[in-house]
């Protein structure tokens, strides 16, 4: 008989041990309520276009992106299962310009999230794959609490993603490895499917917006012209795989291996300029890659050292196999 398998809840309630006795509850609570949350985005995803879901609001968020009405409607319900989780203190969101506090839930306790509710929303009108991002850190007891959200990606307690694309799909870390559930839709249970997920030390494929190339570093255009000479004993080329959603290239790259890669556009060097956010894009997945045993640089060290003095601050990301990245990271150095 198959064993039954591990709810989330069970799993968050095993780690517990793992994290600071004053944010073990909070981070339990507040994982539970975003896995709610995922639960009703993904059926929302689903009747999109039978709701009158699709298409644009008319206007752009604070990072100048067409606002799309899923965009809306989720951090509305993202901000409702923060506030009924009773952990979160403040939420810094893609679709809000300053944080939301939740005065209610502070405490020393409580956390602060930093999310994307609904990141890839331009694939929402092909029906394409799109995610969740969420990075947990302490409120510190602050008041107003949104503030505490600035600082390195080594201060968050723990993050993670939900994938909607076939199946739905929710990995979180809380610096104790990075654990993979699938939802299964017909209980809205979230269930143990890939424990332990430890990303390939090489990989086979890149992922990156090759229509920037000419904007790139030299460093990153040799090294994307490298990965696509051929080298049979060396594994080369690799292939190229690229979704327009951050969440299922690097879902893909954390269990395949090889690499995602959003550099800065360089067309002027003297003032580089990033496009994914660190607090909800870039440190929470570079926080999750580090727990599967991967690695996450901006090229010219490593992402979770970065200090966000903005909400919506911008930074680059080359994340994914350690030796590859490592090898990225050889070709910024090689062309500085
Ligand atoms: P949207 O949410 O505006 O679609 O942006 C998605 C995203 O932030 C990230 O999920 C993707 O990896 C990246 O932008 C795609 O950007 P390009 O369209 O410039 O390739």
């Amino acid at each position: 008989m198959a064993a039954t398998p591990v709810t989330l809840s069970e799993h968050l309630a095993s780690q517990r041990a793992h994290l600071p006795r004053e944010h073990a509850s909070g981070v339990v609570a507040v994982i539970g309520g975003i896995a709610r949350v995922a639960v009703v985005i993904a059926q929302e995803l689903a009747h999109a276009a039978l709701r009158d879901r699709l298409g644009s609001v008319g206007g752009t968020n604070v990072s100048g992106d067409e606002v799309k009405k899923l965009d809306v409607w989720g951090h509305e319900a993202m901000l409702a299962g923060l506030r009924a989780s009773g952990g979160c203190a403040a939420l810094v969101s893609e679709e809000a310009k300053e944080p939301v506090e939740i005065p209610v839930s502070a405490g020393a306790s409580a956390l602060v999230v930093c999310c994307d509710p609904v990141d890839g929303s331009s694939n929402l009108d092909v029906n394409g794959a799109v995610g969740t991002i969420f990075s947990l850190r302490p409120s510190r007891g602050q008041s107003p609490a949104g503030p505490a959200a600035l600082g390195r990606g080594t201060e968050q307690v723990a993050a993670g993603y939900v994938m909607y694309g076939p199946g739905t799909v929710l990995v979180y870390t809380i610096g104790h490895g990075a654990h993979g559930f699938t939802l299964n839709p017909e209980s809205g249970e979230f269930l143990l499917t890939h424990p332990e997920i430890r990303i390939p030390k090489r990989g086979k494929v890149y992922g990156i917006n090759e229509g920037n190339y000419y904007s790139w570093h030299a460093g990153q255009r040799k090294f994307v012209d490298h990965l696509r000479t051929p080298d049979k004993a060396e594994g080369r080329p690799y292939s190229l795989r690229y979704s327009g959603a951050m969440v299922a290239d690097v879902h893909r790259t954390l269990l395949d291996g090889g690499l995602f890669m959003y550099p800065a556009d360089c067309s002027d060097p003297a003032k580089p300029k990033a496009k994914l956010r660190l607090l909800y894009e870039v440190a929470p997945m570079a926080f999750v890659v580090e727990q599967a045993g991967g690695r996450a640089s901006t090229g010219a060290g490593r992402v979770l050292e970065l200090a966000a003095t903005e909400y919506h601050q911008r930074a680059a990301i080359i994340l994914g196999s350690q030796d590859d990245v490592a090898l990225a990271e050889e070709f910024y150095r090689r062309s500085s």
